[in-house]
Protein backbone atom coordinates (compact mmCIF):
# COMPACT_ATOMS: atom_id res chain seq x y z
CA UNK A 1 0.00 0.00 0.00
CA UNK A 2 1.47 3.37 -0.83
CA UNK A 3 1.18 5.86 1.63
CA UNK A 4 0.67 9.72 0.74
CA UNK A 5 1.22 12.51 3.39
CA UNK A 6 0.49 16.43 3.01
CA UNK A 7 0.24 19.51 5.03
CA UNK A 8 -1.71 22.44 4.90
CA UNK A 9 -4.26 24.86 6.87
CA UNK A 10 -6.70 23.97 4.79
CA UNK A 11 -9.20 26.82 6.07
CA UNK A 12 -12.20 28.31 4.19
CA UNK A 13 -11.85 24.67 2.44
CA UNK A 14 -12.26 25.64 -1.31
CA UNK A 15 -12.01 23.53 -4.44
CA UNK A 16 -8.26 24.38 -4.66
CA UNK A 17 -7.44 22.65 -1.48
CA UNK A 18 -10.24 19.59 -3.15
CA UNK A 19 -7.70 19.24 -6.52
CA UNK A 20 -4.76 18.81 -4.13
CA UNK A 21 -6.38 16.49 -1.73
CA UNK A 22 -7.63 14.16 -5.19
CA UNK A 23 -4.34 14.35 -6.82
CA UNK A 24 -2.79 13.29 -3.69
CA UNK A 25 -4.59 10.61 -3.28
CA UNK A 26 -4.09 9.38 -6.69
CA UNK A 27 -0.22 9.44 -6.31
CA UNK A 28 -0.81 6.11 -3.92
CA UNK A 29 -3.32 4.07 -1.92
CA UNK A 30 -3.74 5.94 1.59
CA UNK A 31 -3.81 9.69 2.08
CA UNK A 32 -2.68 11.26 5.65
CA UNK A 33 -3.32 15.42 6.06
CA UNK A 34 -1.15 16.86 8.84
CA UNK A 35 -3.44 19.76 9.59
CA UNK A 36 -1.33 22.47 11.30
CA UNK A 37 -2.97 23.30 15.25
CA UNK A 38 -4.18 26.83 15.77
CA UNK A 39 -1.15 27.48 17.69
CA UNK A 40 1.14 26.46 14.89
CA UNK A 41 -0.65 28.42 12.44
CA UNK A 42 -0.35 31.64 14.76
CA UNK A 43 2.91 30.94 16.09
CA UNK A 44 4.90 30.01 12.85
CA UNK A 45 2.47 31.27 9.97
CA UNK A 46 0.94 34.47 11.31
CA UNK A 47 -2.29 33.02 10.10
CA UNK A 48 -5.19 32.82 12.15
CA UNK A 49 -7.24 30.24 10.60
CA UNK A 50 -11.44 31.16 10.55
CA UNK A 51 -12.12 28.09 11.71
CA UNK A 52 -10.82 26.23 14.57
CA UNK A 53 -8.60 23.29 13.84
CA UNK A 54 -11.50 20.35 15.47
CA UNK A 55 -14.28 21.89 12.94
CA UNK A 56 -10.85 21.96 10.08
CA UNK A 57 -10.14 18.42 11.17
CA UNK A 58 -13.87 17.23 10.96
CA UNK A 59 -13.93 18.77 6.97
CA UNK A 60 -11.28 17.09 5.87
CA UNK A 61 -12.31 13.95 7.71
CA UNK A 62 -15.42 13.93 5.45
CA UNK A 63 -13.56 14.11 2.30
CA UNK A 64 -13.62 10.84 0.39
CA UNK A 65 -9.84 11.31 -0.69
CA UNK A 66 -8.67 11.59 3.23
CA UNK A 67 -7.79 8.56 5.16
CA UNK A 68 -6.08 9.60 8.56
CA UNK A 69 -5.65 13.78 9.63
CA UNK A 70 -2.85 14.45 12.35
CA UNK A 71 -1.99 17.52 13.74
CA UNK A 72 0.86 19.30 12.24
CA UNK A 73 2.35 21.43 15.49
CA UNK A 74 6.01 22.50 14.12
CA UNK A 75 7.74 22.95 10.58
CA UNK A 76 10.62 20.12 11.63
CA UNK A 77 8.05 17.14 12.35
CA UNK A 78 7.64 15.90 8.67
CA UNK A 79 11.36 13.95 8.72
CA UNK A 80 9.75 11.80 11.49
CA UNK A 81 5.93 11.71 10.35
CA UNK A 82 7.35 9.97 7.32
CA UNK A 83 9.39 7.37 9.48
CA UNK A 84 6.02 7.08 12.04
CA UNK A 85 3.61 6.70 9.11
CA UNK A 86 6.01 4.87 6.79
CA UNK A 87 5.43 7.30 3.95
CA UNK A 88 6.04 6.59 0.33
CA UNK A 89 5.53 10.09 -1.15
CA UNK A 90 5.36 13.32 0.37
CA UNK A 91 3.05 15.95 -1.69
CA UNK A 92 2.73 19.43 -1.59
CA UNK A 93 1.32 22.20 -3.66
CA UNK A 94 4.06 24.06 -6.05
CA UNK A 95 4.20 27.19 -4.14
CA UNK A 96 6.63 25.32 -1.91
CA UNK A 97 8.34 23.88 -4.64
CA UNK A 98 11.86 22.65 -2.94
CA UNK A 99 11.32 23.74 -0.16
CA UNK A 100 11.03 19.82 1.35
CA UNK A 101 13.46 18.61 -1.05
CA UNK A 102 15.37 17.03 2.02
CA UNK A 103 12.69 14.64 2.72
CA UNK A 104 14.28 13.18 -0.76
CA UNK A 105 16.19 10.88 0.98
CA UNK A 106 13.35 9.12 3.06
CA UNK A 107 10.75 9.20 0.22
CA UNK A 108 9.00 10.23 -3.12
CA UNK A 109 8.65 14.14 -3.14
CA UNK A 110 5.75 15.71 -5.30
CA UNK A 111 5.02 19.00 -6.04
CA UNK A 112 1.79 19.50 -7.36
CA UNK A 113 0.36 22.67 -9.70
CA UNK A 114 -2.12 24.75 -7.44
CA UNK A 115 -5.24 25.72 -8.83
CA UNK A 116 -4.30 29.39 -9.48
CA UNK A 117 -7.24 31.37 -9.48
CA UNK A 118 -8.43 30.56 -5.91
CA UNK A 119 -7.01 31.00 -2.01
CA UNK A 120 -8.54 31.59 1.17
CA UNK A 121 -7.04 35.32 0.80
CA UNK A 122 -9.16 35.82 -2.10
CA UNK A 123 -11.86 34.94 -1.07
CA UNK A 124 -11.55 36.87 2.27
CA UNK A 125 -10.91 40.10 -0.05
CA UNK A 126 -13.94 39.55 -2.24
CA UNK A 127 -16.66 39.02 0.75
CA UNK A 128 -15.21 42.33 2.08
CA UNK A 129 -15.61 43.84 -1.15
CA UNK A 130 -19.13 42.95 -1.70
N1 LIG B 1 -3.40 24.75 -2.62
C1 LIG B 1 -3.60 24.57 -3.99
N2 LIG B 1 -4.30 25.48 -4.69
C2 LIG B 1 -4.81 26.57 -4.09
C3 LIG B 1 -4.63 26.77 -2.70
C4 LIG B 1 -3.91 25.83 -1.97
O1 LIG B 1 -3.13 23.57 -4.56
N3 LIG B 1 -5.52 27.46 -4.84
C5 LIG B 1 -2.61 23.75 -1.89
C6 LIG B 1 -1.35 24.34 -1.25
O2 LIG B 1 -0.31 24.41 -2.22
C7 LIG B 1 -1.06 23.34 -0.14
C8 LIG B 1 -2.48 22.88 0.27
O3 LIG B 1 -3.37 23.25 -0.80
O4 LIG B 1 -0.35 22.22 -0.67
C9 LIG B 1 -2.95 23.51 1.56
O5 LIG B 1 -2.87 24.92 1.38
P1 LIG B 1 -2.76 25.84 2.71
O6 LIG B 1 -3.81 25.45 3.67
O7 LIG B 1 -2.63 27.26 2.26
O8 LIG B 1 -1.36 25.33 3.29
P2 LIG B 1 -0.15 26.23 3.82
O9 LIG B 1 -0.69 27.31 4.67
O10 LIG B 1 0.67 26.56 2.64
O11 LIG B 1 0.59 25.22 4.82
O12 LIG B 1 4.16 22.60 6.47
C10 LIG B 1 3.46 23.01 5.31
C11 LIG B 1 2.40 24.02 5.64
O13 LIG B 1 1.58 23.57 6.70
C12 LIG B 1 1.56 24.32 4.41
Amino acid sequence: MRRVITYGTFDLLHYGHINLLRRAKEQGDYLIVALSTDEFNWNEKRKKSYFPYEERKRMLEAIRYVDLVIPEENWDQKTTDVDKYQIDVFVMGDDWKGKFDFLKSQCEVVYLPRTPEISTTKIKTDLKDK
